[in-house]
């Protein structure tokens, strides 16, 4: 498979050059990875690439998914996660104590949660002060707990509530134990299509701008794209380029986490043939065009709750080198139709590694490895 005569007959002969040679690949090589007819060619030129900065590792990590509200103020079209307000069925809100004993039930337990991940709907009235009481009553019962919370999006949202500066919102949370942030709400940064599904959400350069933000301040930060819905082949090189330059200006991404767009309760809705099992080649190919263009940022995720478990295993021979963690208990996706489990097991994970051909290796929110 991996042999020079055959990128040449695909017509790959300089990106298989550039990719043995560690070279940057070009926003065409990107669009030309996306045509090519041989998704497996594709797959191995990046698992080549990911065997080079991992080896045969696969991390995971012990950890706990905490939605704190459904409630938003945005209205992205996409979204089924999200409520307009506190009185649509099915809305939420938790309170400080209803995150606290949520946590109590797994850090207390055997588990001993390594990240604690915290997202949620931009909720008009819950204020920057109640979420630095929040982390602070989290970090005197959980002083060793890794905290990993907000998106760029919400970020933006704090700041136009409280009138200051989305620096000073990362300053603030900063100080009160943030300490890494999600990968979520960058969606699409192709102005058109953004416009079209989440036309009130924060655009494409503040989202940059606030990542900068937050690894100017020693934050770091992962990277998302969501696909599959009315975005083209270019709008996601265009996504990657965008993620790729400002890894060169501010250097703080630490993952990249490609996300199929799940389709069910949501209000975009696509033609038939663009929904189904059959996609799957095209999620694995994204993945492995997401580990060749991004050449900066060490890390891709197969997140197994939008992926499912198997082509998240199958994802791991495309590039990718991490699956996320235990979970818990998860609502993005699961409202959005995903058909994988709520969570998972610890050795449930190592398992699905192992079976997969790889060596599992358990790390905690900002990628250090843990003994
Ligand atoms: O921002 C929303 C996406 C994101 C749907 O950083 C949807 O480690 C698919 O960002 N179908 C939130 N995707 C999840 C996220 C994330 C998850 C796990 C780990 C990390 C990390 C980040 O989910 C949203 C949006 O882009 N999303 N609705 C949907 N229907």
């Amino acid at each position: 498979m991996f042999d020079a005569s055959r990128y040449a007959a695909l017509g790959l002969a300089t990106i298989f050059e550039k990719v043995l040679a560690g070279e940057r690949l070009s926003a065409q090589d990107g669009l030309d990875l996306f045509a090519c007819p041989d998704v497996n060619a594709v797959g191995a030129l990046a698992h080549h690439v990911r065997t080079r900065l991992h080896g045969d590792k696969t991390y995971y990590v012990v950890n706990r998914h905490i939605n704190y509200t459904n409630v938003c103020v945005n209205g992205c079209v996409f979204c089924a996660f999200r409520r307009d307000e506190e009185s649509q069925k099915g809305a939420f809100t938790l309170s400080k104590e209803a995150i606290l004993a949520r946590l109590r039930g797994e850090h207390d337990s055997p588990l001993h949660l390594d990240e604690l991940h915290i997202v949620g709907g931009c909720h008009p009235q819950l204020r920057l002060a109640w979420f630095e009481d929040v982390f602070r009553s989290v970090h005197q019962a959980y002083p060793d707990l890794l905290i990993k919370a907000f998106t760029c999006v919400e970020i933006a949202h704090f700041a136009h509530l409280e009138g200051i500066s989305t620096l000073e919102v990362l300053q603030r949370l900063q100080r009160v134990g943030l300490a890494m942030m999600p990968g979520g709400g960058a969606e699409i940064f192709a102005e058109a299509v953004r416009k079209q599904i989440c036309p009130h959400k924060a655009d494409a350069q503040t989202w940059l701008r606030i990542a900068g933000e937050a690894h100017s301040l020693g934050i770091r930060t992962n990277c998302t794209m969501l696909f599959g819905h009315l975005e083209s082949a270019a709008d996601r090189i265009d996504h990657l380029c965008r993620l790729r330059e400002q890894q060169d200006r501010s250097g703080g991404f630490t993952c990249f986490i490609p996300l199929p767009f799940l389709t069910e309760n949501s209000m975009l809705t696509l033609p038939p043939e663009q929904v189904g099992q059959h996609r799957g080649l095209d999620q694995l190919r994204t993945v492995a065009i997401a580990r060749l263009m991004l050449d900066n940022i060490p890390h891709i995720k197969a997140y197994w709750v939008m992926l499912g478990e198997k082509l998240a295993q199958t994802a791991l021979w495309y590039g990718a080198n991490d699956l996320d963690g235990t979970i818990v208990e998860e609502k993005i996706g699961h409202m959005a139709g995903a058909s994988s489990q709520q969570g998972m097991t610890l050795p449930q994970l190592e398992q699905m590694i192992r079976e997969s051909g790889f060596c599992p290796v358990r790390r905690n929110a900002v990628f250090d490895t843990i003994a």
